[in-house]
């Protein structure tokens, strides 16, 4: 069994999220998502809307997604790749080059960011208040 990781934020889902998370499960047969609890989101300079286990919640629903973990800090990478024998890291091409160093553990894969649409754009359009999220 193929297995893919990504992580991510995803707050207020949007289909910039439903398209990667897609594409991630496209590349193998079981997908983690590792997604960032509140406090690593303030380690990150984010707030999200959704609490980690509202986010959590939504991300577990989605159908291309089979288990999701908390995000705690930038140093589990490893641990996490090691611990659930995952095959393939994703991440969107902003990301481009940050993870390299999993090569030596794992499959590294940045696919195209989906134009036009990030939370902050969402934010922003409401008139929340963007900023920090990308
Ligand atoms: N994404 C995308 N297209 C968008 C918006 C986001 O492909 N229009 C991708 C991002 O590239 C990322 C994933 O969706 O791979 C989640 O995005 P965020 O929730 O913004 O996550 P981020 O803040 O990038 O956190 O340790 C890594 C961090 O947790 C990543």
């Amino acid at each position: 069994m193929k297995k893919v990781i990504t992580y991510g934020t995803f707050d207020l889902l949007h289909v910039g999220h439903i398209n990667i998370l897609r594409r991630a499960k496209e590349l193998g047969d079981y997908l983690i998502v590792v997604v960032s609890t509140d406090e690593f989101n303030a380690l990150k300079g984010k707030k999200a809307y959704y609490s980690y286990e509202d986010r959590k919640t939504i991300l577990e629903a989605i159908k291309y997604v089979d288990e999701v973990l908390p995000e705690n800090n930038w140093e589990q990478k490893i641990d996490d790749v090691k611990n659930n024998n995952v095959d393939t890291f994703v991440m969107g091409h902003d990301w481009t080059g940050k993870f390299d160093f999993l090569k030596d553990y794992c499959e590294v894969i940045y696919l195209p960011r989906t134009e036009g649409i990030s939370t902050t754009k969402i934010k922003e359009d409401l008139g929340i208040g963007g900023g920090e999220e990308k």
